[in-house]
């Protein structure tokens, strides 16, 4: 194993080589290094306990599984450094978990860029087509704690870090591009009224109560935000199947310090896709893992999901001339003012090795940013760029956390920063102060013309008097929300309404719930009318001077089909006591899997050729599901429903589930009986009835990429 300490003394040799002619004075210098870049940089850092004898934490081999005793009754004995060793690691072996988005997952990949953008900025990992940087995303939903369960609706994190050779550069985003609150001041209070109760820490990773509703009612900021939280947006199928955006205003700036605001978007190649409410609550129950699970296995597969890396650009000139304050996080920038340039790939591709060294102790920070990106003063970023870097020091307990192996740029570093806990490096400049002359001045300071330094925007200026005030161009809190309402179908509208139905059934404030209609009316009456329905209160009435019929593009999730059925999951439902329901099932599962369909065969026991029982499949398993023929019987009313091999009627709940949540479902030969048997309109939209294989597949796979049938919603008349 190589250590940390030889891979720095190694970039020190490198270094040594080089100062001589001051590597950061020659532009292309760190370009030289990009062999640093290769994606097994955290490979010197892994144990293998493939072989040898256990040792103690100093090296000398041991054995614990016994502790040591005075006599084989007696008392262990302090002296036990084997013991002590192992229970005392033991005890410290949790780090704080995240204050806000504790429940996450990450995987390693490449962003390729797919050209020169140095007419947008000076960033090196944008300089050249097909220029490589690895990448690492850690995705996460932001109130549940670490164990919560990964389909509580939420709003979604979308945390990237860049290892560039010039520099660690995070994007800290979200798969919402607005943010609740306009100035990081509000976050405690935001976070503490959604986070569950203090007295009995009830409800877990869920909205559903007072205080939450009771924050978003008062501060009306958050409604935007809540509107998506309350769509698709809050419960997506997979991180795979989600944007991510960056949210703030950030500036790209030239090489000639000219600079522009642009918005961030990840855009998936996937597809955006959405769960529906109920199944969400029922795999949070069937599945907690559901997420994680589907990254690591996409991933395990060869599938890595994609993303095109995009970004809105805008002069700075226009930031207030839109109607709303390109400063102002609340606010989208609709994709008709300002259309997207996709700059570049970015593939995830590699699982971590180990949860805790990589997942759990990646510390992002909005402040990691490189030399051609810059801040805005947007005040939720300004204030995030103190927050990250604080929490980073709470978690980690010292100042050396970017010396942790995930952590850790792909380039040398060096400066005056010295000691503290678990400082890793064996710093030999006895000169550490600058300026001096004893070291010839090293390690020089680098600016814009002199070691391609990071710099500030020279066109960014700041002054003005001090004042506790947001500016009033952010009080408009209700256009965009209708804008969004507006851009949805009417079945996604629905939906949201069921969701705002579902959170404020749960109220039991009468204040909150008239607060939460005053404010859903300045979006739109119908929303406030068709909740207040459902809470049996009168809706305040209409308010058309905040009203428009505006729509945006690219905000609907179910009228678009997805590009690719990849990955995607059919359950097939088969019989292990009918050979000739367990050979269709084969054939059927060899024609899909080449598609890349991910297929399980259900049957009542783990016979050949079945994946999995009855007793353990559920419809939030599959993205489809198929009866074959000869798998009737186990759907009707006879003996074989009932069998105690599941649990009563289970065939026919994963088949109902599967077409209530409106996925394609469809039979072969005899296995329409089964479809008709649970109530599933034959003729329906997405029902795919064929006598042979080859024709289901084609239906079936049409049906995968369409998604969801949201036709079999019903809409308030
Ligand atoms: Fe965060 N946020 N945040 N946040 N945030 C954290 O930092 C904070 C905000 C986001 O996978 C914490 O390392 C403040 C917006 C993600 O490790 C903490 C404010 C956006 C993650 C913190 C915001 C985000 C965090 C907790 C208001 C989208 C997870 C642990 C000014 C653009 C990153 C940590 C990961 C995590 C503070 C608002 C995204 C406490 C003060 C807006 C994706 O520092």
């Amino acid at each position: 194993m190589r250590t940390r300490t030889t891979a720095l003394l190694a970039w020190s040799s490198l270094l040594g080589l080089a100062q001589a002619a001051c590597p950061f004075a020659d532009p292309g210098a760190l370009e030289k290094r990009d062999d640093s870049q290769s994606s097994g940089f955290l490979d010197q850092y892994k144990v293998d306990d493939s072989d040898g004898y256990m040792t103690s934490d100093v090296g000398g081999p041991i054995e614990d599984q016994h502790s040591l005793k005075a006599g084989i009754r007696g008392s262990t004995l302090l002296e036990d450094f084997i013991f002590r060793q192992k229970i005392q690691h033991f005890d410290h072996e949790r780090v704080p978990e995240r204050a806000v988005h504790a429940r996450g997952a990450g995987a390693h990949g490449t962003f390729t860029s797919y050209g020169d953008w140095s007419n947008l900025t000076a960033a090196s990992f944008l300089s050249a087509a097909g220029k490589q940087t690895p990448v690492f995303i850690r995705f996460s939903t932001v109130a549940g704690s670490r164990g919560s369960a990964d389909t509580a609706r939420d709003v979604h994190g979308f945390a990237t870090r860049f290892y560039t050779d010039e520099g660690n550069f995070d994007i800290v985003g979200n798969n919402i591009p607005v943010f609740f609150i306009q100035d990081a001041i509000r976050f405690p209070d935001l976070i503490h009224a959604v986070k569950p109760r203090p007295d009995n820490e009830i409800p877990q990773g869920a909205t559903a109560h007072d205080s939450a509703w009771d924050f978003f009612s008062s501060q009306p900021s958050t409604m935007h935000t809540l509107m998506w939280a309350m769509s698709g947006y809050g419960i997506p199928r997979s991180y795979r199947h989600m944007d991510g955006f960056g949210v703030h205003t950030f500036r790209f700036v030239k090489e000639d310090g000219s600079s522009k605001l642009i918005k961030w978007h990840f855009k998936t190649l996937q597809g955006k896709a959405s769960l529906v409410w109920e199944e969400a609550q029922v795999l949070a129950g069937k599945n907690a893992d559901f997420h994680r699970q589907d990254l690591w296995d996409a991933i395990e597969s060869g599938n890595g999901p994609s993303w095109e890396l995009a970004v809105q650009v805008v002069d700075e000139e226009k930031a207030l001339a839109f109607g709303f304050d390109l400063l102002d996080p609340t606010k989208i920038i609709p994709e008709e003012v300002a259309p997207l340039t996709k700059l570049g790939l970015l593939k995830l591709d590699r699982n971590p090795t180990n949860y805790f060294a990589e997942t759990e102790q990646i510390m992002f920070q909005p402040g990691h940013i490189v030399r051609g990106i810059d801040f805005t003063e947007d005040p939720l970023l300004q204030g995030r760029l103190f927050s990250y870097l604080d929490t980073q020091l709470n978690r980690h307990g010292g100042p050396n956390f970017e010396q942790l192996p995930i952590n850790m740029p792909r380039i040398p570093i060096h400066n005056n920063n010295r000691d503290g806990a678990g400082q890793n490096l064996i710093h030999t400049n006895i000169r550490h102060y600058t300026p001096n002359t004893l070291n010839n001045g090293f390690p020089l300071q680098a600016n814009q013309t002199h070691g391609r330094g990071f710099f500030t925007a020279p066109g960014r200026v700041a002054n003005g008097n001090l004042v506790r005030l947001l500016s009033p161009t952010f009080d408009d809190h209700w256009s965009q929300p209708r804008l969004f309402y507006n851009s949805l179908t009417p079945v996604e509208q629905q939906f949201l309404i069921n969701a705002i139905r579902f959170e404020t059934s749960h109220l039991t404030s009468a204040t909150v719930k008239q607060n939460v209609l005053a404010q859903l009316n300045r979006i739109s009456n119908d929303i406030a009318v068709r909740v207040a329905e459902a809470l049996g209160l009168e809706a305040p009435a209409p308010d058309p001077a905040f009203y428009h019929s505006n729509v945006t593009a690219g905000i609907s999730i179910f009228n678009a089909t997805l590009p690719t059925i990849k990955t995607l999951r059919v359950g097939v439902l088969a019989s292990a006591k009918s050979d000739a329901a367990l050979q269709q099932a084969a054939q059927l599962k060899e024609r899909l899997v080449k598609e890349g369909v991910v297929v399980t065969v259900v049957g009542e026991t783990l016979a050949l050729g079945v994946d999995q029982t009855y007793s353990a499949a559920d419809a939030t398993a599959f993205d489809g599901v198929v009866v074959v023929d000869g798998a009737e019987g186990l759907f009707g009313d006879g003996k074989e429903a009932r069998s105690a091999l599941f649990p009563a009627g289970r065939p026919g709940q994963v088949l109902l589930d599967a077409y209530r949540w409106a996925k394609p479902v469809a039979a072969l030969g005899q296995g329409e009986k089964a479809l008709k048997s649970v109530g599933v309109p034959i003729k329906g939209e997405g029902v795919f009835v064929e006598k042979a294989v080859e024709e289901l597949v084609t239906g079936l796979e049409s049906g995968l990429a369409r998604f969801r049938f949201t036709d079999r919603f019903p809409i308030d008349s």
